[in-house]
């Protein structure tokens, strides 16, 4: 155990400050017993040592140089390419408070059990300390973070997706000092321990104790199940605290829609994974738009904080500083924005190469790769080239529409909420809730077809309520609970709408254009919140009829509009009773005020 000294312990002063987290680091190290510990900078060189030593390991390629600078491809496990839901538990002391959407566990025995694995795992390995902040370093909104891995991988992606290293350690000694002077705890930070174990299917958990602000996570490598800082904190834990503490943590992006007249409305909007959030967040208007003036900004792609300000508006933050996400499907046609942005300095998991060495995945252009994700020659016969949960990892400050205001500390003022999944029939293009608590019922009531960022089938319309069925970190009843409690005297809450870009027609097409077409929809929301757009009520909530919506230019016919708002009523009432069923299983923590509508 000689090599173990954390490096804080040769700072007296500085030890003594940090001294939660230099005693956590001395039990882990003892449990896992690592042959060295690394305390993480964040600095540039820390980041280039660890490519290297990535590189010299083979776990991740350099890609050509002169057409991709800076840009990386690493191959995960072929086991080990998606979030592993049925794996993930959420330990609380009593049952219920976990409810029915989570698997959960005592935390007594989750602990024996996952510590069982952790039990010199790290033997021959680098045990990394990852200190980080989720938000803003300056903002109050923001949280810290600790991640223990010995993974390189996860270190350069949370490098890249957090403020990570020195300024975030210094936020964690500042507010561990302030904590001890107010004779509160001086741990408010999130520990994390993370292990690649031996990557098996077999042996890989993800436990979360959001009592003890703690995250276990053995046997992956793959994105929300190792990249603590991202699902498992920022939304499971955060989750936690925020209904705890009067504020929302989501599984949404943020993105700002600014109208000719320089007016800008944030919006937030919540779609299960792979459901269309990166693509929104980074939307390209369509010509007649750019031509008549509205811009559109990103803020967040996946994680949104907000809370309540003094002006009664929630007030939003994306936690994040990066992107990681979905490959497949990204084109100079559909996200511009999003190619501009990962045409350098980003890491590619899981995708294929072209014969020049060039990342490459479906949808991208007609090229054909030359090897898959698994480094095998390209076969169709194997499926996909890339994996169809690749990704990319990507600093958001590379994207070409961040918002100015993405990292401000107080956060965006939101002006709408947007619920939406993937619905191939059914539910219309865009409806308004009546009201605040209409609204919760819409986002309670949201289902989606299942997608490849989680193992298991694709294609099934499961209930996703908020599109957080796999985030959120306390019952769902209680959950639909704190969200009604914002609308409270003097609350200024944003409308709250839903959408679905994915109605298929009878071949199996998309009937929607979907991705910059979709401002046309985003333009009726704002309008909608200025009280400038017409709508038509319906007992679902409030459609816009075909001449409240701004179709210039566009490529689809009014008969198929007509169509995507139309509301079937007999498809809805089953639609209704499967709510109903659903709400059902959930049990007795489920608000009246959602049962009486
Ligand atoms: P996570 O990172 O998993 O939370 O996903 P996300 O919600 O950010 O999804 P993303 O924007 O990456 O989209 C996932 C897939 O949906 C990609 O293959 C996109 O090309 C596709 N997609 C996104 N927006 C649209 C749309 O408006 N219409 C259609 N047809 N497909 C879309
Ligand atoms: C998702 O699955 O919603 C993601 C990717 O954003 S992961 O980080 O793997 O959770
Ligand atoms: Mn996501």
């Amino acid at each position: 155990m000689n090599a173990v000294t954390p490096l804080h312990d040769t700072d007296p002063t500085r030890g003594s400050r940090l001294e939660a987290l230099n005693r956590w680091v001395k039990e882990v190290a003892a449990l896992t017993r690592p042959e060295r510990i690394h305390w993480c900078d964040g600095s540039q060189a820390e980041y280039d040592c660890l490519l290297a030593a990535m590189q010299a390991e083979g776990t991740l390629l350099p890609l050509n140089p002169d057409t991709h600078p800076n840009c990386w491809l690493h191959r995960s496990d072929p086991d080990d390419v998606a979030r592993v839901e049925h794996l993930t538990f959420v330990c609380t002391r009593e049952r219920d408070d976990a409810g029915p959407n989570n698997h959960w566990m005592a935390p007594a025995e989750a602990h024996a059990k996952i510590d069982a694995l952790f039990e010199g795992c790290m033997r021959g390995r680098t045990l990394y300390v990852v200190p980080y902040c989720m938000g803003p370093i300056d903002s109050p909104l923001a949280r810290c973070g600790v991640e223990i891995t010995d993974s390189p991988y996860v270190v350069a992606n949370m490098r890249i997706m957090t403020r990570m290293g020195e300024s975030a350690l210094a936020r964690i000694e500042r507010e561990g000092a302030e904590g001890a002077a107010r004779g509160e705890r001086a741990d408010t930070f999130v520990k994390g321990l993370h292990s690649l174990g031996e990557l098996d299917p077999e042996r890989r958990f993800i436990m979360h104790f959001p009592e003890e602000l703690t995250i276990k996570s053995y046997g992956s490598g793959y994105g929300g199940n190792a990249l603590l800082g991202k699902k498992c904190h920022a939304l499971r834990i955060a989750s936690w605290q925020a209904r705890q503490e009067g504020w929302l943590a989501e599984h949404m992006l943020i993105v700002g829609i600014e109208n000719p007249q320089g007016e800008t409305h944030y919006i937030a909007a919540a779609f299960p994974s792979a459901c269309g959030k990166t693509n929104l967040a980074m939307l390209i208007p369509p010509e007649s738009y750019r031509e008549a003036g509205w811009k559109v900004w990103t803020v967040g792609d996946d994680i949104c904080w907000m809370r309540p300000g003094a002006d009664g508006r929630l007030w939003a933050i994306n936690p994040e500083a990066g992107f990681f996400g979905v490959a497949p499907g990204t084109s100079a046609r559909s996200n511009p924005n999003a190619l501009a942005t990962i045409a350098h300095d980003t890491i590619f998991t899981n995708v294929a190469v072209t014969d020049d060495n060039q990342p490459w995945w479906e949808g991208l252009d007609d090229r054909v790769p030359t090897l898959d994700w698994q480094g095998r020659p390209y076969d169709p016969a194997n499926g996909p080239a890339a994996h169809p949960n690749s990704r990319f990892t990507v600093s958001a400050r590379q994207c070409p529409t961040y918002s100015p205001h993405a990292e401000d500390p107080q956060g965006v003022p939101i002006s709408a909420i947007v619920f939406g999944g993937r619905r191939a029939s059914l539910v219309p293009l865009v409806f308004e809730a009546r009201d605040w608590t209409h609204g919760v019922l819409v986002g309670a009531a949201m289902a989606s077809e299942t997608t490849a960022a989680a193992a298991g089938k694709t294609g099934v319309v499961r209930r996703d309520p908020m599109a957080m069925k796999p985030f959120c970190g306390y019952h769902y009843g209680d959950y639909f609970s704190h969200w009604l409690s914002f609308d409270e005297p003097g609350a200024k809450l944003p409308k709250i709408f839903h959408v679905n870009w994915f109605r298929k027609d009878a071949d199996g097409g998309f009937i929607w254009p979907g991705f910059g077409e979709n401002l046309r929809v985003l333009e009726w929301i704002v309008r909608r919140v200025e009280g400038r757009a017409g709508a038509v009520d319906t007992p679902i909530g409030k459609v816009p009829s075909i001449r409240d919506l701004n179709l210039g230019g566009a490529s689809v016919s009014a008969a198929a509009i007509e169509a995507l708002v139309a509301i079937d009523s007999d498809g809805w009432q089953r639609e209704l009773d499967e709510i109903g069923t659903f709400f059902d299983g959930l049990g007795d923590r489920i608000p009246p005020a959602l049962r009486t509508r």
